[in-house]
């Protein structure tokens, strides 16, 4: 494969038992990519870490240190405006906590060449979800079946924040009318890209829950996702 000029952002809060070992297995793959931490003024050593892999491996680390907790949707946000800054030609995102495997880089990319927004997608054939509880399966299901009736999205995963995007498509967007700062940038985006006549395709992967550390989703942040979802329709209509 023609090596392309990617950038997989990585937001973190409180994941220094993962990162190392996801900054270790990104470097690894045949895919080359270079990595954006975001990290939120983690108090359990995240950023440290991550600036002892800068040294390992020098110019493929990044680091963005923000002043607290500004949520998953701006950190995202700000690592596009990174990946723009430095011509990337595509912008990856991932969790940080193992879920989404480096192993799908690859496949990830090789899809990019044909599209404008790639989903790894729990919710297609070959794709598949490891060690959730009950609860987790209902809400994703929900949130995934009210966003592509109320937002009209046609991806089976509107949810999955492990993406590519080519920052063709990222320069066209208006990152300041974007009002998430949560989870619900995810669907946001989608919502946008896809207004915009993105060319979305859904590669399968297989989502494995944490083993380390704490999830960072609240019962706050969910309510507030279904609320953005009506917020959102309204956006697109005037669109
Ligand atoms: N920088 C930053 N990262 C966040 C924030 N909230 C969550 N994350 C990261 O976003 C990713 C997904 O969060 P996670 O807690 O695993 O969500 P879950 O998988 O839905 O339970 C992880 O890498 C988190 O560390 C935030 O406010 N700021
Ligand atoms: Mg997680």
């Amino acid at each position: 494969m023609a090596s392309p000029k990617a950038l997989a952002i990585v937001p973190t809060y409180n994941e220094v038992e993962n990162i190392g070992v996801l900054i270790d297995g990104l470097i690894e793959q045949p895919a080359p990519v270079d990595i954006l931490v975001v990290d939120d003024s983690s108090q359990d050593g995240t950023a440290a870490l991550v600036r002892e892999k800068m040294e390992q491996y020098p110019g493929r680390v990044h680091l963005l240190e923000r002043p607290g907790k500004l949520g998953l949707g701006t950190a995202y946000l700000a690592g596009f405006e990174f990946a723009l800054a430095r011509d990337y030609r595509f912008a990856l995102t991932m969790d940080a906590d193992l879920s989404h495997s480096p192993k799908h880089m690859y496949e990830m990319l090789h899809m990019a060449k044909l599209a404008d927004v790639v989903i790894g997608s729990r919710y297609i054939a070959g794709g598949g979800i490891r060690n959730w509880g009950p609860h987790r399966y209902v809400l994703s299901w929900g949130a995934n079946t009210l966003a592509r009736l109320i937002l009209d999205l046609n991806a089976r995963d509107c949810t999955s924040g492990y993406r590519c995007y080519r920052t063709k498509l990222l320069r066209q967007l208006d990152f300041a009318g974007i009002r998430s700062h949560g989870y619900s940038c995810l669907m946001e985006l989608l919502a946008i890209c896809q207004r915009r006549g993105a060319r979305v395709r859904e590669i399968p992967i297989v989502f494995y829950d944490r083993r380390a550390g704490e999830s960072k989703i609240s019962s706050r942040e969910i309510a507030k996702a279904f609320a953005t979802l009506w917020r959102l329709r309204g956006k697109l209509q005037k669109m």
